[in-house]
């Protein structure tokens, strides 16, 4: 008994002499720039929303002159409460929303102007959208952001110092009565011109000196020192570089702040950041869920595609950025139906991603870690905790870390994380998987940061390793593995000149189905395995498949006429002629036009080669991001020589200014080989006669 409790005693103090002596190793020393407590925060936000919404929802416009009346704000069912349950629904943190554009309107009642929502008939000039947006981000437990434009173009004393008085005064409003802010955005956008209190002319600032940003800078870190502030040059957080929604793979959480400023022309660098940084300003990626970031509804059929959106997240995220997603509110004052649809498709995606971690707690090895001491050991990168992490010891910059399965393993996704309190410190790493006795490089990479991610094909092995150098001690936080679902995004449909049908998707695991004759495609319809010929038109509707055939996409659909192999352009009656030829190239996103100059009625004539019995026409306005050339009144006329026309069709494509889809117009059954599309008129505002695709009805 007692040689018995002496041993357990021995033992205990081993055990206790060995935890001392790992608690005794210290941490690695910081290196470089380091991230403050604000914005070690922010980082762990992630994924959150932008809200486009104030003047321009009413006017149809991206930037707003600054002349627009207070009484054209009237949104008929704002709901913030909306917005944040979509947002929260999805798996976002927080809601930015445009207090002010540069349109200068102010979507609280600010006491320093008149241009604001209080002067509005919306609730009489009683309501606050950013008081209801503060409310609504606290009911559904996200934070709240606020953009201020610097510039302001309707303003008079815009460009002039005492316009700084002004813009301060208004962003101690916000930062004061509205609750907790997590990120101030500052656009670095100066188109020049505007209303500026009715002045009508060019104001060009210096951005390097105008804006004396030092202390408005000094207003945040008085009124919300845990807020981030954004701008193309930080100092909380920096833009991306680009309105895309991707960083580069290689990207620093760096940069040389002397060498930065916002408005600055040579932007690209921000895409990677800059590895000798002298201060730490991570990357946010912001990109709008629509081509515009404000709600126009001609931009309904536009909403980005799952595949399109999947990708931003795993080039955002995945890249070591933050991914913010705009929203364009629209004249209700609600996100349309078709953005919280698509935003939800994310989300489950997303969801289902990186639903099980299987290198969570599964064995770790390391060749090295350091002082040998538990607190650094392999295993802290596998734990689920994000307070601890694996590091080796002083001096050791390359080391690898191998996770073995005790059976084979399939996964596809990789995701490793530097534990960023002490710094940015990886500079490549490669992945290889145990193959024939073998390690097989599967996957690379640069930087790490607070978050890399791989998608890779699917590999089936019992261990990984991963091979990591850095420029001091390494840090790694997590390393995680998933096994991510096949993507099944619906099929997008194209066609050649030639009539020849291309069904594609993004997974390439997926499989195709599709269907002619009008009925929903299943997984015993056609299968797509290579482009076929629809040279006589008609309808084509596509699903993609799992591999087990158990689940499908939503169903794409699309109608096509004759195919265009032979036509050719004759005559338009202005414009370029050669250019003419991308009316009927059968891509959507090139067009023609006619001289914006020249008088109504404008024209254009096609030989379609041989006589052809048709029964109507298509016709898709311009998909360009800047609308221009929509035919609004039209005649159609056709011909078997080219000389004696008869008119078919006359009218109007109504609407199409809201809804510029592919139009159809049906006539009786001709006969003929030469078609002739007149514009009467245009749209409203536009000029000329744009075309984007002409097409034929069988
Ligand atoms: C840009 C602005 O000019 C756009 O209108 C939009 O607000 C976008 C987020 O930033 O620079």
């Amino acid at each position: 008994m007692k040689k018995a409790s002496q041993l357990i005693f021995l033992l205990l103090s081993l055990l206790f002499l060995a935890k001392c002596s790992s608690d005794s190793v210290p941490p690695p020393a910081p290196f470089g720039p380091l991230p403050s407590e604000g914005q070690l925060a922010w980082h762990e936000l992630e994924f959150y929303a932008f809200a486009h919404f104030n003047m321009n929802t009413f006017t149809n416009m991206e930037w707003g002159f600054g002349s627009e009346k207070p009484s054209q704000f009237n949104p008929t069912a704002l709901d913030t409460r909306q917005w944040a349950r979509i947002c929260k629904a999805a798996g976002m943190k927080g809601i930015i929303i445009t207090a002010k554009h540069h349109d200068g309107f102010a979507l609280w009642p600010s006491a320093y102007t008149e241009h604001s929502v209080k002067n509005s008939p919306w609730k009489n000039g009683q309501g606050d959208v950013l008081k209801d947006l503060a409310e609504a981000c606290q009911e559904y437990g996200l934070k709240m952001g606020v953009y201020l434009s610097p510039w302001d173009r309707n303003h008079a004393d815009y460009g002039k110092p005492g316009y700084l008085t002004y813009f301060r005064q208004q962003l101690r409003e916000l930062l004061t009565n509205y609750g907790d802010i997590f990120e101030v955005w500052f656009d670095g956008a100066n188109g020049g011109d505007g209303y500026y209190g009715g002045a009508n002319e060019k104001r060009k600032i210096d951005n390097k000196t105008y804006y004396d940003w030092e202390n408005t800078i000094k207003i945040v870190e008085e009124l919300q020192p845990n807020a981030v502030i954004f701008s193309d040059a930080g100092p909380g957080v920096r833009w991306v570089g680009n309105e895309e929604g991707w960083a580069n793979e290689t990207n620093w959480s760096l940069l040389r702040k002397a060498d930065v400023y916002a408005g600055m022309p040579d932007y690209k660098q921000l895409r990677s950041g800059h590895e000798d940084g002298t201060h730490w300003i991570p990357a946010e990626c912001d990109v709008s869920i629509r081509p515009g970031w404000y709600y126009h509804p001609y931009e309904d059929h536009k909403v980005k595609s799952l595949s399109q959106l999947v990708d931003i997240y795993y080039h955002s995220l995945g890249r070591n950025a933050s991914f913010l997603l705009n929203f364009p509110i629209d004249d209700r004052g609600l996100i349309h139906e078709k953005d919280s649809q698509q935003l939800m498709k994310l989300a489950a995606t997303i969801r289902a991603d990186f639903s099980t971690d299987l290198a969570l707690d599964h064995k770790a090895i390391a060749s090295n870690s350091r002082g040998n001491s538990s607190t650094y050991a392999a295993s802290k990168a596998l734990d689920g905790d994000e307070t601890t992490y694996w590091a080796t010891d002083d001096g050791v910059t390359e080391a690898s870390l191998e996770i073995e399965w005790d059976k084979a393993t399939t996964f596809n996704r990789f995701l490793m994380k530097e534990f960023i309190p002490l710094g940015q410190r990886i500079t490549s790493f490669q992945l290889s998987i145990w193959e024939n006795d073998a390690w097989k490089k599967i996957g690379e990479g640069t930087t790490v940061g607070y978050q890399r991610i791989l998608r890779l094909p699917d590999q089936e092995t019992t261990k990984i390793k991963i091979d990591i150098a850095a420029k001091a001690p390494i840090t790694v936080k997590s390393v995680e593995l998933y096994n991510a679902p096949i993507l099944l995004d619906e099929p997008s449909i194209s066609r050649d000149q030639a009539g020849r049908v291309q069904l594609s998707v993004d997974d390439p695991k997926s499989s195709i189905y599709y269907t002619l004759d009008g009925s929903t495609p299943s997984s015993n319809s056609t299968a797509y395995t290579a482009p076929f010929a629809l040279t006589l038109g008609g309808k084509v509707r596509a699903i993609s498949v799992d591999p087990k055939g158990q689940q499908h996409s939503d169903v794409s659909s699309r109608r096509f006429g004759y195919a265009k192999a032979d036509w050719k352009v004759v005559a338009v009656s202005s414009g370029d002629l050669e250019k003419a030829a991308e009316s009927i190239d059968e891509n959507t996103a090139s067009w023609w036009h006619s001289d914006k100059e020249a008088a109504l009625p404008q024209e254009i004539t096609i030989d379609l080669a041989k006589a052809l019995n048709m029964s109507g026409f298509t016709y898709l306005p311009t998909q360009s991001r800047w609308v221009d050339g929509f035919i609004q009144s039209f005649a159609f006329y056709t011909s078997l020589d080219g000389k004696n026309w008869t008119a078919r069709a006359k009218g109007e494509f109504s609407n199409i200014f809201n809804n510029p889809i592919e139009q159809r117009i049906e006539f009786p059954t001709v006969r003929a080989r030469y078609i002739k599309l007149q514009a009467i008129g245009i749209v409203e505002g536009m000029h000329g006669m744009g075309i984007a695709e002409l097409g034929i009805l069988p």
